[in-house]
């Protein structure tokens, strides 16, 4: 049986260090396609050069031609630039637009059966743009951020309790932006809820309030510390989470950027959103019960996002 194919747009750093975790974990045979000539080229032969110590099997190819992706199981998407210090993930919007249409017909013609999976900023109109430009099926085209962003909160608490990060779970909804929603009801310590935690005297709910602040800054903490770029082995780690649950048909439970169509009472609109990954792509929307101010602060969020999609139709009128 052929390995499985993954494809990554886009070979900067997301993308290089997508490729590296891909031959690493043995997901398949990777192609790296950029318009910077040599820079796939050359990080596909770097990570080729690693095999013989790691001992994987898995090709590696570098390319500037999209008929390379043809018949891949998997894309990820990365192409764009990313923010500098200073700059929000929407100023991100007019440029990676532009880019996302290149990317979305690239995909259609050469690979129009892979699962999706989008990182490109700013991302839930991203991965919406994404989807409009390859006409591919929703349950098909996803975007990463509620791993990533559940992974950060997920790993401040780890510190507050001194427990190992394996044992605590957590949620963080909405939009990936400065309104993204951690959940700390549906948030645990092996099963105890965040509430009952400050109730048990674990910590307090300043302290809480505190990670949930730096859980939404958590991107920008990176960028204020690389000053160059912004975070990359954590935002890697997600996708290829994400890409393993399709390729594997894990069933995994992760909060994704998916397609919400009467879910959560939303009119088409892509939004972080608990999911669930399977061989069929988002098999399923979970579509959990929020109290009154959760549900503010999620709405709060949907509306961030529903002002950038409408910022995308004003900018290419195929959008509208
Ligand atoms: P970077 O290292 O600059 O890589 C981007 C690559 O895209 C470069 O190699 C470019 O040459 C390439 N590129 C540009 N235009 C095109 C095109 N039309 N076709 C193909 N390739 C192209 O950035 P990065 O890897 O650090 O970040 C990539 C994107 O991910 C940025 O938009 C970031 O903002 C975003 N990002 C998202 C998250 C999320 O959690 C959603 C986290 C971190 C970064």
């Amino acid at each position: 049986m052929a390995r499985p194919k993954i494809a990554l747009i886009g070979a900067g750093q997301i993308g290089g260090t997508l490729a590296h975790l891909a031959a690493l974990k043995e997901l398949g045979d990777v192609v790296l396609f950029d318009i910077a000539e040599g820079t796939p080229e050359g990080k596909a032969l770097d990570i080729a050069e690693s095999g013989p110590s790691e001992g994987f099997d898995a090709n590696l190819k570098g390319t500037q031609d999209y008929a390379d992706i043809a018949g891949a199981d998997v894309c990820i998407v990365t192409a764009g630039v990313p923010r500098k210090p200073g700059m929000s993930r929407d100023d991100l919007l007019g440029i990676n637009l532009k880019v996302m249409k290149s990317v979305g017909e690239g995909i259609r013609d050469n690979a129009p059966d892979a699962f999706v999976i989008c990182i490109t900023n700013p991302l839930d109109a991203m991965v919406w743009a994404l989807r409009e430009f390859s006409g591919m099926p929703h349950e098909k085209v996803v975007g990463m951020a509620g791993v990533l962003d559940s992974a950060r909160f997920r790993h401040f608490l780890s510190l507050e309790f001194g427990v190992s990060m394996k044992d605590v779970s957590a949620f963080v909804l909405g939009g990936h932006g400065d309104t993204m929603v951690p959940l700390t009801r549906y948030s645990t310590v092996a099963g105890v809820p965040l509430p009952d935690l400050v109730k048990m005297g674990w910590t307090t709910q300043d302290k809480l309030d505190a990670i949930v602040q730096r859980t939404r800054d958590g991107g920008a903490e990176i960028v204020g510390l690389l000053k160059t770029g912004s975070a990359f082995y954590a935002p890697a780690t997600s996708a290829i989470e994400m890409a393993e649950a399709y390729l594997k048909d894990q069933k995994r439970v992760l909060p994704c950027a998916a397609w919400c169509d009467g879910q959560f009472g939303l009119k088409g609109l892509y939004v972080g959103v608990p999911t669930v990954i399977g061989a069929g792509g988002i098999e399923r929307i979970v579509e959990i019960q929020m109290t009154k101010d959760e549900q503010a602060m999620f709405d709060n969020s949907v509306n961030a996002v529903k002002g950038l999609v409408d910022a995308c139709k004003g900018i290419d009128d195929s959008l509208s």
